[in-house]
């Protein structure tokens, strides 16, 4: 669950906090809890399905899944109207260009730290049959790649690693092994850092954000490419980033795409984004 979506239900107090748990310890994470129900997750929301008010049989407009519905498909609208209005190339319009381009069936890892939060934003498209799979919980950026490579080994499907520098430089031995998956392909995120860390308040206002949060790396991941024996393709604008990404989605090796952005044009866009949605 993202941090600011938490937060936000701790401040709008609900009326109601179901917790749906078979057994065992139940955290308030909302400081609003009113029941604790102990069936399967599965089962309830089965039954809840059926009912009109949450399912899409009610003429309601009102319905709590037609207001879902409704809001949800304006979100889109709103995001689709930001990204084609912004021209830049930034990690957002990267990661909304791989998302939307998914095709049905690939398996999408997320690697810890922005690269997930884009996707929280981004959103798959329903139709398609994609699953998600991300390192969340303690939020690691440790073995983001070495899962997905292991997961692309052992799933035989085509895979989607996206992925920071940091995290991607961090965990570099993960291809350093002799069963290369031509199944993964990997999107690198190169914006020279941890730029998670100009995103959220607290680091972001430290004279230190710069040399002990964000701490600037200047590699690039040619090297590990050329020393792994796989395909590397780089951009550095919107037109070579389509291009790059065209030649991906057939690639029948293992192909990282590596794409430089700007880290201070990220926050800024990252920001604007998000206030977009509040008009
Ligand atoms: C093992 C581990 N070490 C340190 C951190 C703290 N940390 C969180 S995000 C991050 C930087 C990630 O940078 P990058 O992979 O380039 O992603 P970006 O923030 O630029 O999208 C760090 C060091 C962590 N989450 N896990
Ligand atoms: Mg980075």
């Amino acid at each position: 669950m993202s941090k600011n979506l938490k937060l936000a239900l701790r401040s709008w107090k609900p009326k109601h906090h179901w917790h749906i748990e078979p057994n065992g310890y139940v955290a308030d994470v909302f400081q609003s809890l009113t029941h604790i129900i102990r069936t399967d997750p599965i089962e309830f929301f089965t039954r809840v399905g059926e009912q009109a008010f949450f399912s899409g049989n009610s003429d309601n407009p009102n319905a709590y899944y037609k207001r879902w519905q409704l809001a949800e498909a304006n979100a889109i609208i709103s995001l689709n109207t930001f990204i084609d209005e912004a021209p830049e190339l930034t990690d957002l319009s990267v990661a909304h260009a791989a998302i939307t381009q998914l095709p049905d069936g690939w398996h999408l890892h997320l690697a810890n730290s922005m690269s997930v939060r884009y996707a929280n934003f981004i959103g798959l498209k329903p139709e398609n049959r994609n699953l998600v799979y991300a390192n969340r919980g303690t939020s690691g950026i440790d073995g983001c790649s070495s899962t997905a490579v292991g997961f692309a080994l052992a799933a035989g499907q085509p895979t989607l690693l996206l992925t920071g520098d940091v995290g991607f430089f961090y965990d570099r031995n993960a291809f350093w092994q002799a069963n290369l998956p031509t199944n993964l392909k990997v999107v690198l995120l190169n914006n020279a850092g941890g730029n998670i860390f100009r995103m959220i308040e607290g680091p972001a206002q430290q004279p230190e954000l710069e040399t002990l949060f964000e701490t600037w790396q200047g590699h690039s991941a040619a090297l590990t490419a050329q020393q792994i024996g796989c395909q590397y393709l780089s951009a550095h604008t919107p037109a070579h980033l389509e291009a790059c990404l065209a030649q991906l989605w057939h690639s029948d090796q293992l192909t990282i795409l590596e794409v430089f952005t700007d880290k201070v044009q990220n926050a800024t866009t990252f920001k604007a984004m998000k206030s977009s949605f509040k008009h």
